[in-house]
C-alpha cells in the first residue's frame, strides 16, 4: 500500500518512517502558485497531525526546485493562502521541518527555504533573489530572514543584483547548513535523518537577531543612486533589510507594504513585461518543426562581427571554423577571439579549462573549400550584395546537402542572397549585433522559401548560443534596424530645428537609455550610418527632408570615438561636446534658414518615442514581427532599450493610441511627408485596443 497522500494536484505528503516528505510537482519550474502555496500550508498541516511523523522534509520534483511566486498570478486579485502566511505556517510548524532545494531557488523559491527551519541544498544548486528583476524587492521575508540567515551585505548584494549565487558560496554565507549531492528525495530524506540524529540543527529563523551593517547599507545606497535610479523599489528594499534588526512584524508588514506597491508601478510593469518577452519570442509558427542537428559551425569573416559571433558558437561548444581571404584577416580574428575569451575568463563569466577546451574547437582556415563537413555557415563579411550573393553561389557547391547556410547582413535582402544558390529553403538571415559575444539579441531574418526546420534550427541556435532569437521578416533592416533608421531621423530633425546634441542624448539617458543616441553614433562609428546612407541616397524620395549634419561631420574625418572626435571630442580630459561639430549644425541652419527653437526634454522625448512607435507599429501590421511584444524584444535586448519601460510597445499602451495618433497628426502639420499614421494605430485609437491585446491574439 502506497504511503504516499496526495494533497492536492501538485502536493503529495509520503511516509518513510518518522519522516514526512512534502513533494512539490507544479510544472515547468515548481513556480510557488495558490494550489502550491495551499498545498504546503496542507501539507505541513497533515505532518504535524500524524502521530508516526517526526520530522517534515520538503523538496521538489522536476527540473528545479520553487523558482519563485507565480508571476503570472501578478497584477491580479490575491489567492489566499499569500506566499508569507505560507512560509509562516512552516515556520510555526512544531515538528522541524527541512528543505532540500535543487536547481534553483528563487525569489520566493528561496524565501521558502528561509522559513524552514534547517536548508540542506542539492549539489549544482544555484540560488538567487531576482524580483529585482522584475522592479521588485522580495516580497516573502526574504528582507526580513536573509539578513538573520546571512547578515545584510549577502541580503543586499543578492537582493539587488538578482544574481544566481552558487550553492557553494550559499553554504559560506550560512544561507544553507548543508550541500550533498544524490536526488532531491534523498537528499531531503537525510537531512530529516539527521535531524533525527541531532546532527543537523534546526531552528527557526525569525527567531534569530540580525546584525546592522550599516558600512554595507551606505555601500547599497551609493550603488542605487549610481545605477539604479529607476528601480521602483530598490530603496525600500535597502530601508526593509535595515528593518531586520527591529521586531520581525515590523519588518514583514514593511516588506510586504513595499512590495505591492511596486506591483502598482509602471516600472515593474515594464519589466515584468521583458520577462515574458524573452519568452514570448520562441513561440513561432515553425515551432513544431524539428531543428537540424548543429555541432560544428563556419564563419565566414574574421571582423568584428565574424569573431564575436566565433566567440559565442566556442562558448556555447560548438566547433567553429573561420575562414577568412588573407592571412592578416585570420590573424585579426583569431587575437579579436583569443581577447574575447581571455577577457570573459579576466570577468570570471569562463575558467581557463573552458577557454582551452573552446580555443581547440577552433579552426581557422584561407580556405572556403573547408567548409564541406559544417552543419551551419555564417557569413559575416561586409554589407555588398555583389561580395555575398558570390560566397553564397560558392557555398552551395562546397556545403554538404542539409547545411543551413545563413548571412549575419544587417540591412540586405535575404531573398536576393538565397537565389545565388540552389537550396534557398537552407538560407536564412541571423542578424547578430556587436558585440556578438555580448549582444543577447538574435533576429532569425526568415525569407520567402527558408524552411521550417531551417528556421527553427536558427532558434534552436540562439537558445544554445544563450541569445534571445526573434523571428523577423525580410525588409530593409528587418525590425530593428529599420525601426532605428526612421527615428534616428528624428533625432537629426531635433538638433537641426533647435536642440543640441548633448541635450538631446541627456533627455534621452533620463528616460531610461544608457546612452543617448549622438553617443551611440559616436561609438558605433559615425561612417557605417554615412556609408548606408550614400547607399540608399538613389532611393531617398525627394519629398524627404535630410539632414545633413552627419555626413557634413564625417567628410572632416570626424567617425566619433575611433577618431576621437564626433559629435563629442573624447580625450584624457573626458567627453564633452565638440566645438565643431556645434559649428557645422550652426552652418547647416543657417543653410536651411532655420531660426533655432528651443525643446523641453519632454518634447524631446515625445518626439522621439513617437517615431519609434510609428515605424514599430508599421513593423508589426506587415508582417515583419510576428507580436508587437517581439518588437519590444528586439529593442530590450539589442538597442539598449530601458528595462523599466518594457520595450517600444509596451511603453505605447501607457501613452495610448489615441494620443499618439493626435500627437502624430500635430507633428504632420510640420512635417507631413515624415509624419504619418501607421492604419493599425489608428483603427487601435477607434476601437480602444491594445498593442498588449495583440500580443494575447497573436
Ligand atoms: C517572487 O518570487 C516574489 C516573491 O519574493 C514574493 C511573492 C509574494 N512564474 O525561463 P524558462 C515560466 S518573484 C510563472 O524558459 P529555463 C516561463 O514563463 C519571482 N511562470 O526556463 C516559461 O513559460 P513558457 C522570482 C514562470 O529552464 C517556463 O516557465 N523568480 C516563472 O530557461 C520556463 O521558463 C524569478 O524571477 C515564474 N516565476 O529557466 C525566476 N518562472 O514555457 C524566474 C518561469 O510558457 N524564472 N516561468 O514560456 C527563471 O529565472 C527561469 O525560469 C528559471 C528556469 C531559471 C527558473
Amino acid at each position: 500500500m502506497s504511503d504516499t497522500t496526495k494533497i492536492n494536484d501538485v502536493i503529495t505528503l509520503e511516509r518513510a518512517g518518522q519522516v514526512g516528505l512534502v513533494c512539490i510537482d507544479n510544472p515547468p519550474v515548481n513556480a510557488s502558485g495558490q494550489a502550491v502555496r495551499q498545498g504546503l500550508v496542507d501539507a505541513v498541516a497533515a505532518a504535524n497531525a500524524d502521530e508516526g511523523i517526526e520530522v517534515i522534509a520538503i523538496y521538489a520534483a522536476g527540473r528545479t526546485f520553487v523558482a519563485g511566486a507565480d508571476i503570472k498570478e501578478f497584477g491580479k486579485p490575491p489567492l489566499e493562502p499569500s506566499l508569507p502566511d505560507t512560509i509562516a505556517a512552516i515556520e510555526a510548524s512544531e515538528k522541524p521541518v527541512v528543505v532540500a532545494p535543487h536547481g534553483t531557488a528563487l525569489g520566493g523559491g528561496l524565501e521558502i527555504c528561509m522559513g524552514a527551519h534547517a536548508r540542506v541544498g542539492v549539489k549544482g544548486l544555484r540560488v538567487g533573489l531576482p524580483e529585482v528583476n522584475l522592479g521588485l524587492l522580495p516580497g516573502a521575508s526574504g528582507t526580513q530572514r536573509g539578513p538573520r540567515l546571512m547578515g545584510m551585505k549577502h541580503t543586499l548584494d543578492m537582493a539587488l543584483s538578482g544574481r544566481q549565487v552558487p550553492g557553494e558560496e550559499a553554504l559560506s554565507f550560512g544561507l544553507l547548513d548543508g550541500l550533498e549531492a544524490g536526488e532531491p528525495r534523498d537528499v531531503a530524506l537525510d537531512a530529516a535523518r539527521n535531524v533525527l540524529d541531532g546532527k543537523l540543527k534546526t531552528r527557526r529563523t525569525s527567531e534569530l537577531d540580525a546584525e546592522m551593517d550599516e558600512a554595507a547599507l551606505d555601500d547599497a545606497r551609493a550603488m542605487v543612486a549610481k545605477k539604479m535610479k529607476h528601480h521602483p523599489t530598490a530603496l525600500n528594499c535597502i530601508e526593509a533589510v535595515k528593518m531586520s534588526t527591529g521586531p520581525f512584524d515590523k519588518g514583514m508588514a514593511y516588506e510586504r507594504q513595499s512590495f505591492v506597491d511596486g506591483l502598482q508601478d509602471p516600472a515593474s510593469q515594464g519589466m515584468r513585461h521583458a520577462f515574458f518577452a524573452e519568452r514570448a519570442v520562441s513561440k513561432i509558427p515553425e515551432g513544431k518543426a524539428t531543428p537540424r542537428p548543429v555541432e560544428k559551425i563556419g564563419v565566414i569573416g574574421g571582423g568584428t562581427m565574424g569573431s564575436g559571433i566565433a566567440t559565442a558558437a566556442l562558448s556555447a561548444g560548438l566547433a567553429v571554423r573561420m575562414i577568412e581571404v588573407a592571412q592578416d584577416g585570420l590573424d585579426r580574428g583569431i587575437g579579436a577571439i583569443t581577447k574575447n575569451l581571455d577577457g570573459a575568463v579576466k570577468r570570471g563569466k569562463m575558467s581557463e579549462a573552458k577557454r582551452d577546451e573552446a580555443m581547440a574547437r577552433f579552426e581557422p582556415s584561407l580556405n572556403m573549400e573547408d567548409l564541406g563537413d559544417v552543419d551551419l555557415v555564417i557569413e559575416a563579411v561586409f554589407e555588398d550584395m555583389g561580395v555575398k550573393k558570390d560566397i553564397f553561389g560558392k557555398l552551395d557547391t562546397i556545403c554538404k546537402p542539409g547545411a543551413v547556410l545563413a548571412s549575419n547582413t544587417s540591412y540586405l535582402d535575404v531573398n536576393e542572397i538565397a537565389s545565388a544558390t540552389n537550396r534557398p529553403e537552407d538560407v536564412i538571415g541571423l542578424h547578430f549585433f556587436s558585440p556578438a559575444n555580448i549582444m543577447r539579441l538574435l533576429e532569425v531574418v526568415v525569407a520567402d522559401k527558408t524552411a521550417p526546420e531551417v528556421v527553427a534550427t536558427g532558434f534552436a541556435l540562439a537558445k544554445k548560443m544563450k541569445k534571445v532569437g526573434v523571428r523577423a521578416g525580410v525588409c530593409d533592416g528587418f525590425i530593428g534596424n529599420r525601426i532605428l533608421a526612421y527615428y534616428s531621423k528624428t533625432a537629426g530633425y531635433l538638433v537641426e530645428d533647435g536642440a543640441s546634441p548633448q541635450q538631446v542624448d541627456d533627455a534621452l539617458e533620463n528616460f531610461g537609455f544608457a546612452m543617448g543616441p549622438f553617443k551611440v553614433g559616436d561609438l558605433a562609428g559615425l561612417d557605417i550610418g554615412w556609408a548606408n546612407r550614400k547607399r540608399m541616397a538613389p532611393n531617398r524620395p525627394a519629398e524627404e527632408r535630410y539632414v545633413r549634419i552627419h555626413d557634413k561631420i564625417c567628410e572632416e574625418g570626424m567617425f566619433g570615438r575611433k577618431t576621437g572626435k564626433g559629435f563629442y571630442i573624447y580625450d584624457d580630459e573626458g567627453i564633452r561636446p565638440n566645438p565643431r561639430a556645434l559649428e557645422i549644425i550652426d552652418e547647416e541652419r543657417a543653410a536651411k534658414g532655420i531660426t533655432p527653437k528651443s525643446f523641453t526634454d519632454d518634447e524631446i522625448i515625445e518626439r522621439y518615442m513617437t517615431a519609434m512607435i510609428s515605424e514599430a507599429a508599421r513593423v508589426v501590421e506587415e508582417g515583419i514581427a510576428l507580436r508587437p511584444i517581439d518588437v519590444d524584444a528586439v529593442f530590450l535586448f539589442g538597442y539598449g532599450f530601458p528595462r523599466f519601460r518594457g520595450g517600444p510597445l509596451h511603453y505605447a499602451d501607457t501613452i495610448g493610441a489615441k494620443e499618439l495618433v493626435a500627437r502624430i497628426e500635430r507633428f504632420a502639420q510640420d512635417d507631413a511627408y515624415y509624419w504619418k499614421v501607421p492604419a493599425i494605430l489608428r483603427r487601435m485609437a477607434e476601437d480602444g485596443t491594445t498593442f498588449a491585446d495583440l500580443n494575447k491574439e497573436g
